[in-house]
């Protein structure tokens, strides 16, 4: 429980006792001048188009706004898939650690994070977030550290309590020199929502008329087949088919929380102005991926359609261009390399991120030519230029989409007679990515499963 009133709060340790912050590793002190601050702000489960400013015109968050109309929006950024139905952890486990999913299970104790580099380039390094499906391990780098996920999903206030803790650690900030003003500050923010249950404020429910919400243009009822993957909790959370009532309800609740967490993300905004650091303050945004809500007839991430894994990396601060957008191939484990590049610490050579900051200083158009996603061992996808090859390798089914021409992939272009040849060229890519991440998976199965959904059985 925070106390209110600053007697206390931001000593290193009146912080703790006050908030329940768990300490860890201490900032060491540089010399000369201050680098800037960064706040890594990290949503749930957030698509992409979830965003006014990126073009969806239903949606209102004029808070996320302002970040993507002040800094570079990186439209191809993925989250690169998982080991496991709960996408979360292993997206935040490469976040943190900088690596693939094929290899960040493997990394020993001390082996680079995040915090730990940001500790290293002497930064005060403050998390604030969700402790389910996160990278626990990494957490204990950060100089304090604070979990709020049951106490934020039983208020009914997604994001609140996010909020206050991150505005009494930026006053506090001010006020301790132990803490800060020596030291720029690091804070991470990572609440649970808009993750479900996607439960907000009734006035925030009653902006959105539930009978006006677009439907996604990839809307469907049905996923055509069986991607092995369709009997899980999220797929769960609406029957098939999925009516275009129940999925407008459940956008309109997603929309309502996000509205709600848009609002108290600006309470931050704001009090980063009131001490004076906005404008010395590097502002990263993405979701840990994004999510389904009836596009292709699912509800889930546990697929590597772009609504799920492309969730869009911005980043805003001193030193980087107003409003551009960066066509870009990006995965979120390449943010900790760039945050790194940009405030001047070393990045670990071990590290399979790339930095992204000679796109931001128009050095180099890209730093990436191909993105490889996985899902567990029944999903893989591989993207180079416009097109996008997905296989699944337990029902030998193929699909081929050209994403500037269709980006919401709806017309699969895998049986054209004359795509045979790209076909083939991409397979290979994907292999050859396979081979570079050390993915040992099958991409064909001698006894291949049932493509073909059995309704009956997926109701129940
Ligand atoms: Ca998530």
């Amino acid at each position: 429980m925070i106390v209110s009133g600053d007697r206390h709060h931001f000593s290193r340790r009146g912080f703790l006792r006050a908030t329940g912050f768990a300490a860890g590793a201490a900032a060491q002190t540089m010399p000369g001048a201050r680098k800037p601050n960064v706040l890594f702000i990290l949503t749930d489960d957030q698509r992409q188009d979830t965003v006014h400013a990126r073009g969806n015109a239903f949606i209102q968050t004029p808070n996320l706004d302002g970040i993507v109309r002040s800094g570079v929006s990186f439209g191809s950024a993925y989250c690169m898939g998982g080991f496991s139905p709960a996408v979360c952890l292993p997206s935040r486990m490469m976040i943190h650690r900088g690596r693939s999913w094929f290899s960040v299970r493997e990394q020993p104790k001390e082996a680079p994070n995040f915090a730990r580099s940001m500790n290293r380039a002497g930064y005060v390094t403050c998390r604030i977030g969700k402790r389910n499906n996160e990278d626990i391990q990494s957490h204990q780098s950060f100089t304090f550290n604070t979990y709020v996920d049951q106490e934020e999903t039983r208020a009914g206030t997604p994001g609140k309590l996010v909020a206050d803790r991150a505005v009494e650690f930026l006053r506090g900030w001010t006020k301790d020199p132990a803490l800060g003003r020596g030291n720029p500050f690091f804070l991470h923010l990572a609440g649970p929502a808009p993750h479900d249950p996607r439960i907000a404020p009734p006035e925030y429910v009653a902006r959105y008329d539930v009978n006006k919400i677009p439907l996604p243009p990839n809307y469907k009822p049905y996923h055509p087949f069986d991607n092995g993957e369709l009997l899980i909790r999220d797929e769960k959370l609406a029957p098939w088919p999925r009516t275009e009532t129940e999925i407008r309800r459940h956008l309109r609740d997603y929309y309502a929380v996000i509205t709600y967490m848009d609002e108290q993300l600006g309470r931050v905004f704001s009090a980063l102005k009131e001490i004076g650091e906005y404008d010395n303050t590097i502002l990263v945004f993405t979701g840990d991926q994004g999510i389904a809500i009836g596009s292709h007839g699912l509800m889930g991430k546990q697929n590597l359609y772009e609504h799920s894994m492309n969730a869009g990396i911005t980043i805003a601060g001193p030193g980087i261009p107003r409003g551009n957008k960066a066509n870009a191939f990006a995965y979120l484990f390449d943010i900790f390399p760039t945050i790194c590049d940009l405030v001047g610490a070393p990045i670990p050579s071990s590290l399979e991120g790339k930095s992204l900051v000679p796109i931001l200083r128009g050095q180099a158009a890209s730093v990436r030519d191909t993105i490889f996603l996985a899902y567990r061992d029944v999903q893989r996808a591989v993207r180079r230029g416009d097109w996008k090859l997905l296989r699944y390798p337990k029902i030998n089914l193929t699909q081929l989409f050209n994403l500037r021409r269709d980006p919401y992939e709806t017309r699969d272009l895998s049986t054209d007679s004359d795509q045979a040849d790209r076909i083939e060229e991409l397979t290979a890519l994907m292999q050859q990515q396979q081979r570079l991440f050390g993915d040992t998976a099958s991409l064909t199965s001698e006894n291949p499963g049932q493509a073909e959904v059995d309704l009956q059985y997926f109701n129940h």
